[in-house]
């Protein structure tokens, strides 16, 4: 396993729409999957999307386990969201791609997600709470948005200007 570099805002790839994976989970998804979640754990965040480490590829890893709980990994292999609730909740959100900013996202309180676990099987079930926000964000992710596209013109150059300061400083 490695931990690899999370790229940050305004990489041009985090705008990319990652591709499905074709011919299901392999030992070399299993691998690139262990690698996400190492570098997940060591930054530490609860969700991370392959193109966050440069990969185009439709593959999340989370863990909503709390701290003093026992490791609860995820793995998610070409998700599909198949319904979402019509009663929509504001929570603070944050991105390993945008360090040190958070705020407000509204999303469905509630969705539906079908997906590959790290078997290969196929999984259909409903998502509430941090782990509705978290398939929802990192899902987002697959499709090249990040969550301040989700806020005003102003905080989202704000944010971005934020990143690229403390890129210089580091
Ligand atoms: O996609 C990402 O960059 C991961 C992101 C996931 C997320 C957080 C909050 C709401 C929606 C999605 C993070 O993990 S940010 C870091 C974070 O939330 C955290 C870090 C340490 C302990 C607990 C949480
Ligand atoms: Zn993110």
């Amino acid at each position: 396993m490695a931990i690899r570099e999370i790229l940050v805002v305004p990489n041009p790839l985090l705008k990319q729409v990652s591709a499905p994976v074709e011919g299901g989970v392999t030992d070399e998804l299993r691998a690139l999957m262990d690698d996400m979640l190492e570098t997940m754990y060591a930054a530490p965040g609860i969700g991370l999307a392959a193109i966050q480490i440069g990969v185009p590829q439709r593959v999340i890893v989370m863990d909503l386990a709390r701290e003093g709980e026992e490791p609860a990994p995820r793995f998610f292999v070409n998700p599909e969201i198949t319904w979402s609730s019509e009663d929509y909740v504001a929570c603070e959100e944050g991105c390993l791609s945008i360090p040190d900013v958070y705020d407000e996202v509204e999303r469905p309180a509630r969705v539906k997600i079908k997906y590959l676990n790290r078997d290969g099987e196929t999984i259909e079930e409903e998502a509430d709470g941090l782990y509705s926000v978290c398939i929802q964000h990192e899902m987002d992710h697959l499709e090249g948005i990040v969550f301040i596209d989700h806020l005003s013109r102003l905080k989202r150059d704000r944010a971005v200007t934020k990143v690229k300061k403390l890129v210089r400083a580091a």
